[in-house]
């Protein structure tokens, strides 16, 4: 194993925290950034990127350049003109499209060199940042989405808001750079303020947190490093399940990269909860691989030294000790969409965002929808982490003017859509995303309707599955929890993996590999008919999957007949 530190643990420490040469090359007539400046630019919130539709094989083609821009939006909690801000953006500097993201961000597509001075800046005008939204640190702190009221939800909220100021990158380059504040740091000596939780190097790798109400885990809250599980009692917020160690990332053909699931660890307080965030935090910048960034995650820590290791070392790290992980329910998945109360008297509408893009097609004008709505009856505006929007705070009265508008710019609103399409999910892949092997975002739709049809045609139109797909292992569509799920493996192929669940509490497993993208549903198909003939009553199609086992499945896939006579 190597102990050389990767190239990316130099490019952070020279950087006087953040900086580099960022300002400099912002200002030359390239199209892009040199190595060191795209790496540091991640922190910033923005990735170089390029067309890859426009790739042509020959590599002194100049590559049609451009910026993906990211908001960190801690809850995913928006105000109307901060909604409508980023809307302005998207068509004034960006591809005409915004992009939920399945951590309730937001991200711009698109954005030419020239333009990103000015996208950042007016994101700040908002009084959002893109600082930390990617990079080593903790990025987007994420939160159930719904608006609930009373005691408990007021200080969830106000923790959440808490353990993301407690993790922002506190760099003033970001104000420099972006915001053209007075330069505290003159090259000269190391005189930009430090940065007390992530020191010179910050993190190892990314580090991902969210906040659950026990019973709703619509945020993964398994699949984070750190998980909190708020637990009340009746109107006093008694504190959170804490949970370490979970993670999808893997690479294919990699067994030592593999998804993972948090671990219970204790129970705190809400006084203690920031410094229990604090010290898991510090545990990972300390223990953290820096020679291998496939290896740096949280998870391999715990996974190598051992659980007892950790809540060990957590222990030391902290003045009190955390009460054992407390009893609580079961978990379900809400994606609190449609019309609902919301407990104050107001309403609030979920509307599903297909695969998080909110663009206008001739089919329906989704973004113009909104863009007019939001103007109109000023809601506040959540995102969902299962890609999908909610409009809070409306009056009931509105609901006639809201919903004849939403069907005269053709939004389909929840009721009108089939299960299979409200809990589907697909990165974005082709043609922005540099890592993707195969497409997702582009193609789902497409086997979604397929999908659809099929179950509906086998009398399972009803049920409730996940299904999730990824061009690439790296999970950012979280697949390896979903009951359903496709993985791009090579140009139109993919692994196909079954037996996670609704619930994000387990991890699914490969089913077949290689699957050519238009097989895909008729690879799966037989296992539908094998569950709606011998599952147990209500048992999900994932718990099913996982019952009977992959091999059994695969046995039978093998012998039932060719596609076109499932009945
Ligand atoms: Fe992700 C990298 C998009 C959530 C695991 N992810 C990327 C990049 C930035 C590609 C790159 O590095 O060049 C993708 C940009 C594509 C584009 O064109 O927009 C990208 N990830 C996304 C988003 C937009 C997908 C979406 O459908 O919404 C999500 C942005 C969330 C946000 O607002 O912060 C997104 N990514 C996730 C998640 C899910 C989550 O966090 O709940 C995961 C799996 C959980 C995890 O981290 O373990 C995830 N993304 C990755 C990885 C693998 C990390 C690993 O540990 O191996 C990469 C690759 C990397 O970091 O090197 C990656
Ligand atoms: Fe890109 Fe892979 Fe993430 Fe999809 S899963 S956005 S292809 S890195």
């Amino acid at each position: 194993m190597s102990t050389k530190q990767s190239k990316l643990e130099t490019f952070k420490q020279q950087s006087h925290h953040l900086r580099g040469s960022i300002a400099d090359a912002l200002q030359n007539e390239a199209n892009g950034f040199a190595e060191a400046e795209k790496q540091l630019l991640k922190f910033h919130g923005t990735y170089q990127q390029d067309d890859r539709d426009q790739r042509t094989g020959d590599r002194r083609a100049k590559k049609s350049v451009s910026f993906m821009v990211r908001s960190r939006i801690p809850g995913g909690v928006l105000t109307a003109d901060q909604y409508l801000a980023h809307d302005e953006l998207a068509g004034r500097y960006a591809n005409g499209t915004l992009r939920i993201t399945t951590r309730q961000g937001l991200q711009l597509h698109g954005v030419l060199k020239g333009d990103l001075k000015p996208t950042i800046a007016d994101i700040n005008q908002t009084l959002i940042t893109t600082l930390g939204a990617c990079g080593d640190v903790v990025r987007n702190v994420m939160c159930c989405p719904a608006p609930r009221h009373g005691r408990v939800a007021a200080q969830v909220a106000a923790i959440t808001d808490a353990v993301a100021a407690l993790t922002a990158p506190r760099t003033r380059a970001y104000h420099e750079i972006w915001l053209d504040e007075e330069k505290v740091f003159d090259g000269a000596q190391a005189a930009a303020p430090s940065e007390p939780l992530y020191g010179d190097a910050y993190l190892p790798r990314k580090f991902k947190l969210a906040i659950a109400y026990a019973g709703d885990n619509c945020v993964d809250v398994y699949a984070q490093d750190l998980g909190l599980i708020a637990i009340a009692h009746g109107d006093t917020l008694l504190g959170f399940n804490v949970l370490a160690g979970g993670g999808l990332g893997m690479t294919h053909k990699k067994p030592e990269t593999f998804p993972r699931l948090g671990d219970p660890i204790g129970f705190a307080t809400p006084a203690q909860v920031e410094a229990v965030v604090a010290a898991i935090v510090g545990i990972h910048r300390d223990f953290g691989d820096r020679a291998n960034r496939k290896h740096a995650r949280l998870k391999y820590i715990i996974h190598d030294r051992g659980l007892e290791w950790f809540k060990q070392e957590l222990s030391e790290r902290l003045d009190f000790e955390l009460a054992p992980f407390a009893p609580q329910p079961p978990f379900d998945l809400d994606l609190h969409l449609g019309w609902q109360e919301q407990g104050d008297g107001h309403w609030y509408l979920g509307i599903s965002v297909e695969n998080g893009r909110i663009q206008d097609t001739a089919a329906a004008q989704l973004r113009s929808g909104l863009r007019e709505v939001i103007s109109r009856f000023r809601p506040d505006v959540h995102l969902t982490p299962n890609h999908d929007i909610l409009l809070t705070d409306l009056h009931l009265a509105d609901r006639p003017a809201i919903d004849a508008l939403l069907t005269q710019y053709g939004i389909a609103q929840a009721d009108e859509l089939s299960n299979v399409q409200l809990y589907a999910m697909a990165c974005p892949a082709l043609p922005t995303c540099g890592l993707a092997l195969a497409e997702s975002e582009r193609v789902m739709p497409t086997v979604i309707d397929e999908l659809e049809t099929a179950v509906a045609g086998i009398g399972l139109a009803q049920e409730k599955f996940t299904v999730r797909m990824t061009g690439c292992p790296n999970g950012c569509a979280r697949p390896y929890v979903a009951d359903l799920a496709f993985v791009g493996r090579s140009a139109d192929k993919y692994l196909v993996l079954v037996g996670g669940n609704q619930n994000g509490t387990q991890l699914n497993q490969p089913f077949a590999d290689l699957v050519p993208l238009e097989e895909l549903v008729s690879s799966v198909l037989p296992l539908f008919v094998l569950f709606r003939d011998t599952r147990y009553p209500n048992e999900p199609f994932g718990d099913f999957c996982n019952r009977v086992g992959v091999e059994k499945l695969q046995e039978f896939a093998a012998a039932y007949p060719q596609e076109g006579v499932y009945a």
